[in-house]
């Protein structure tokens, strides 16, 4: 029986891989390490650092008794600062960052870049960037959904700690229930 059902949970997170879509290619987004295991659990770091495409939604069938408070799933898909802090970019004022987004199967939603404080999970300036079809299955992706920049703000001293901020993409697919981020530290 529990065999059973453990093959059948191995089937539905295979589908779940198969299902991954969409993260910010370049600059260099969050990744998943160790801080992410501690937070999130082993069971959903697995699952995350061996597919970074997937959706918040996939990701919290994997909130086990390992997950803490500090898995933010809908703060850069949980991902820590703590991982991250040699992967850190620096933007002036009135600075214009090229983005792109890597979607390797699209689904019909909005998406926006905004920049958020990481210490609250508020969106501090945006969206500085706002697709309202976005990476639609009904017709062709226009190239500026998946390459464009974004003019990074005078952000008044918000952004001088590292891991205090970040550039995150928000993909929400509603007809599907799928939301995606992907983040992008950075200091100003
Ligand atoms: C970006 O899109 C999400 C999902 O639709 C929305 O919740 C959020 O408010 C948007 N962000 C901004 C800054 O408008
Ligand atoms: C992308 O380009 C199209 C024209 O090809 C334009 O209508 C649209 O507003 C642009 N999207 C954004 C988010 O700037
Ligand atoms: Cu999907």
């Amino acid at each position: 029986m529990f065999t059973k059902i453990a093959a059948l949970l191995t089937a539905l997170s295979a589908i779940g891989m198969a299902q991954a879509h969409g993260v910010i290619a370049s600059p260099p987004r969050r990744q998943p390490g160790s801080a992410f295991q501690s937070a999130c659990g082993l069971q959903m770091y697995q699952v995350v650092s061996s597919d970074q495409y997937g959706n918040q939604q996939g990701a919290e069938q994997n909130i086990n008794s390992e997950t803490t408070a500090a898995c933010t799933l809908y703060l850069c898909r949980g991902m820590q600062f703590a991982d991250n802090s040699g992967n850190v970019q620096h933007y002036t004022a009135g600075q214009s960052v090229p983005i792109s987004i890597d979607i390797r199967a699209p689904h019909t939603g909005v998406a926006n870049v905004s920049i958020v404080d990481t210490t609250t999970n508020s969106v501090i300036a945006g969206p500085l960037y706002n697709i309202l079809d976005a990476y639609s299955t009904s017709h062709t992706i226009p190239a500026n959904q998946t390459s464009f920049s974004i003019t990074i703000p005078s952000l008044g001293g918000a952004c001088s700690t590292a891991g205090k901020c970040v550039i995150q993409w928000w993909w929400d697919a509603r007809p599907i229930d799928q939301t995606y981020m992907s983040c992008v530290d950075f200091t100003q």
